[in-house]
């Protein structure tokens, strides 16, 4: 069938998830482009989202569930069968070791968060407790100085900021803001504006910027406390802001009065007169907005970086103002609170409940009697996207029970007892999580553009099913609620606060009751949203205000708007000042001082600057974001038009030292490993430095059965314990690597 009619979703390629509108033919997506009515993209899309239809027309999906075979091999069973089974052997994992035994890793892509809403109900509900996904190998370090700070995650309103700092970020590729080029785009061509990059790449976003701080890799953490010393020590802070707004303020200056600033410019390589002007940029500027990313969390002194790279922000008052940094609402919390617990076995911080991605191997490859003995990974590719592979695949094959819920057959599936096939992300309702936005923040529940792939089911039908499976839940007590539902809003809220409160129990698996009361009645398709009604209500509660600003009377006004709104919504509308409403602290001031931090930066001047080796004598940034790089979510190789072969870039000087010329093959060599790798000889890179980019070393079986993995899977060459000592996160971009030559 031909759907000439544009129908809005939105691409899942990346954090933003701008809207669009598509056109289909039978299963296929044929035509794509931007859609102009969704509140946050306004019709832009970058190069990728034309290319989705390689997400929905792969031939590589997984159209039954797969239980293993004592040879390895998978055979087909049916639903009935998996769900049973599956249910009684975590119900023995639990009895024999407890439920907390049972952990779970992924919950949602980059398009994806629904399934991971239901997953809870389970998880409780066969009392396991620890979890982790892809934020505890990137994010968890600046959670932790976010959460001391002010209790919350911040963005920046590059839209409008008159100085816009990327650390380690280049948006040009990445994007993770509305429109980025778009905006980079105004931000060069305004005289009035300017752009501080630091990175060690004169990347496509570095080419637009009015100071770029080519740091040597791995020493941002000298750039940045060279930058905020420069503020203290030039007097360029805002001191009725900080008298004001902040708490802790003079032990973090006493500290950075001694930080000799010429030195540590000489030891990050920038020119100590370009490091000065970007300061004294920023601290003219009326509103500063700063963007953090991997070219400092997955580097050495990455927490340390995170703090410090915020003073460039809060000792100048850029907050809570038009262009500055925001905290923000939240549709659903991307982070768990809490304070910091630690994993059983490493003792590893558990920051925003999750426990580090880099630690998971040594949590279950033991024989701690604490060890995880049974893991559920869902929507997430570890034993391709975690440090040291070959350590993720060795622990994951020595687990009690491993189950994998996918669309494809992928490199964690392959080591699964049990792979459970899921509707793919146009055959579902589905959204994100990802609402990062103010003053106006936005969420998009896109409907289903097609029918389940036969076979396969979405994800909030096979967490019901597993928890119906446990018995858990008396299904006669949700009657009550089943009839409200039928009775509308109004009836279903009352009948629900009356249920949940005579059983608390009811609670623990909220998003199953929601899914099996109020699911049924919701029009088009959209059971799946259920989820969202008790998130609206939270939403509306937390952020009275906001939502009703917004356009929305209440929690079923705003769930009833987020059915209907087919290219999203705008869910809160905040004024400037909210921002310190937002502080978490009861006196809703920012908490600068973190001792912790203080003492990692005077001990700055005794670390190491290079941690490279005779023998590895480079830096591997392990998995470049790049014009056709997209996680793990394509598996189908010919959706690159581009650097198909994911190419190792190097400077001229490393290749003439090296004997490669441009397409050459060479070795590249790591402590975990080796690979051969295409290279492309680059001016934008620093002697000493190579990339490679990440989502590469995928396989994939064409239409004609034909197997293919271009490319090298980064985690080959990444070790587990090559991690920062607070947060647990990895330093992908700084692997010391060797390059050598093949001869033939
Ligand atoms: N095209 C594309 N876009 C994506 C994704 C994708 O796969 N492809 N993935 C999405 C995801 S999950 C994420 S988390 C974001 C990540 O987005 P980014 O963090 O922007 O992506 P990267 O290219 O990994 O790293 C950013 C920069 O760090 C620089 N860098 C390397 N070493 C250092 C260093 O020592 N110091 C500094 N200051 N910089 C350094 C690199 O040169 C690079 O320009 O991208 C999102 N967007
Ligand atoms: N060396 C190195 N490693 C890295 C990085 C790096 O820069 N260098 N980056 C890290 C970062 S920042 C991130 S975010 C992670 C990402 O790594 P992962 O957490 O593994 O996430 P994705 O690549 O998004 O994997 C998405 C998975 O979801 C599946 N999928 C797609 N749609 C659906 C669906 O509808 N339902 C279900 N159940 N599954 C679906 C895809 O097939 C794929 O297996 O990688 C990290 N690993
Ligand atoms: S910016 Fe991100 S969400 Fe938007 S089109 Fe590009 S990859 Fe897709
Ligand atoms: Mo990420």
């Amino acid at each position: 069938m031909t759907v000439d009619q544009w129908q809005p979703t939105a691409c899942i390629l990346c954090e933003c998830n701008c809207g669009i509108v598509v056109q289909t033919e039978g299963r296929a997506i044929t035509k794509i482009r931007g859609d102009k009515d969704h509140p946050a993209s306004a019709g832009y899309t970058c190069n990728k989202a034309l290319r989705l239809d390689h997400y929905q027309s792969s031939t590589n999906r997984l159209t039954s569930p797969l239980r293993r075979r004592s040879d390895g091999s998978y055979e087909e069973i049916d639903w009935d069968t998996a769900i049973s089974e599956i249910a009684a052997r975590f119900l023995a994992v639990r009895d024999a070791h407890g439920g907390d035994k049972i952990f779970y890793y992924g919950g949602g892509g980059q398009g994806n968060h629904l399934g991971g809403a239901y997953s809870g109900a389970f998880l409780k509900a066969i009392g396991s407790r620890y979890r982790s996904n892809a934020l505890a190998q990137e994010k968890t370090g600046e959670a932790w100085v976010d959460a001391h700070l002010y209790g919350g995650h911040t963005r920046g309103e590059f839209e409008h900021a008159e100085v816009s700092v990327f650390v380690g970020k280049n948006p040009w590729m990445s994007q993770s803001f509305p429109r980025a080029r778009v905006v980079l785009n105004e931000i060069a061509k305004d005289p009035d504006r300017a752009m501080v990059v630091i990175d060690p790449v004169v990347t496509d976003t570095a080419k637009l910027a009015d100071f770029h701080l080519r740091v040597r890799p791995g020493t941002d953490a000298w750039c940045l406390a060279a930058m905020a010393a420069v503020l203290v020590q030039e007097d360029l802070c805002d001191e009725e802001f900080l008298a004001t707004h902040v708490n802790g303020v003079e032990p973090v200056r006493d500290v950075l009065r001694q930080v000799l600033v010429g030195d540590y410019a000489a030891r990050c390589g920038v020119e100590e007169t370009l490091l000065r002007a970007a300061v004294r940029r920023i601290a003219a500027a009326d509103s500063v907005a700063v963007f953090e990313d991997l070219g400092i969390q997955q580097a050495p002194n990455s927490t340390l970086c995170s703090y410090l790279n915020k003073m460039l922000w809060i000792l100048t008052g850029n907050f809570a103002k038009r262009g500055g940094q925001h905290l923000h609402s939240s549709f659903a919390p991307l982070f768990g609170s809490g304070g910091v617990g630690r994993s059983p076995v490493t003792g590893s911080p558990v920051i925003a409940g999750l426990v580090p991605s880099n630690a998971v191997p040594q949590e279950i490859l033991t024989d701690h009697p604490d060890r995880f003995r049974a893991m559920i990974v869902e929507s997430s590719n570890p034993a391709h996207s975690i440090a040291d592979s070959a350590a993720v695949r060795a622990a994951l094959e020595s687990l009690e029970l491993l189950v994998v819920i996918d669309v494809a057959m992928t490199e964690t599936a392959r080591l699964a007892h049990y792979v459970l096939p899921a509707a793919n992300q146009f055959e579902k309702p589905e959204a994100t999580f990802f609402n990062l936005e103010f003053p106006h923040n936005n969420f998009h529940l896109r409907h289903p553009l097609f029918e389940p792939l036969p076979g396969s089911l979405p994800e909030p039908e096979i967490w019901a099913r597993l928890v119906r499976a446990l018995g858990a839940v008396d299904d006669a007590e949700l009657d009550p609620l089943r009839r409200a539902a039928r009775e509308g809003l109004d009836a279903y809220a009352a009948a629900f606060l009356g249920a949940v409160g005579a059983n608390p129990g009811l609670g623990r698996v909220l998003p199953y009751v929601l899914y099996e009361t109020l699911g049924p009645v919701l029009p088009d398709g959209l059971a799946g949203a259920a989820a969202l009604w008790g998130l609206a209500q939270k939403a509306a509660m937390t952020y009275p205000d906001a939502v009703r600003r917004a356009g929305h009377a209440d929690g079923n006004a705003l769930f009833e708007a987020v059915l209907a709104g087919r290219s999203g919504l705008t869910f809160t509308a905040h004024e400037y000042p909210d921002d310190f409403a937002l502080i978490s602290h009861s006196d809703h001031k920012i908490a600068l001082n973190m001792p912790e931090m203080l003492d990692a930066l005077q001990t700055l001047p005794a670390r190491p600057s290079a941690l490279t080796t005779a023998e590895f004598p480079m830096v591997l940034s392990a998995g470049e974001r790049r014009a056709y790089t997209a996680n793990d979510i394509f598996r189908d190789p010919t959706w690159r038009k581009r650097d198909t072969e994911g190419a190792l870039r190097i400077s001229v000087d490393d290749a003439e030292a090296v004997g490669l010329v441009d397409g050459d093959r060479a070795r590249l060599t790591t402590a975990a490993g080796n690979a051969e790798v295409t290279v492309e000889i680059s001016d934008a890179m620093l002697p000493g430095h190579v990339s490679l980019p990440n989502g590469f070393g995928l396989d994939h079986t064409d239409g004609q059965g034909r197997s293919v993995a271009p490319g090298v899977a980064p985690n080959e060459l990444t070790s587990s314990q090559w991690r920062d000592e607070y947060a647990g996160t990895p330093w992908h971009k700084h692997v010391p690597a060797r390059v050598d030559r093949i001869r033939r």
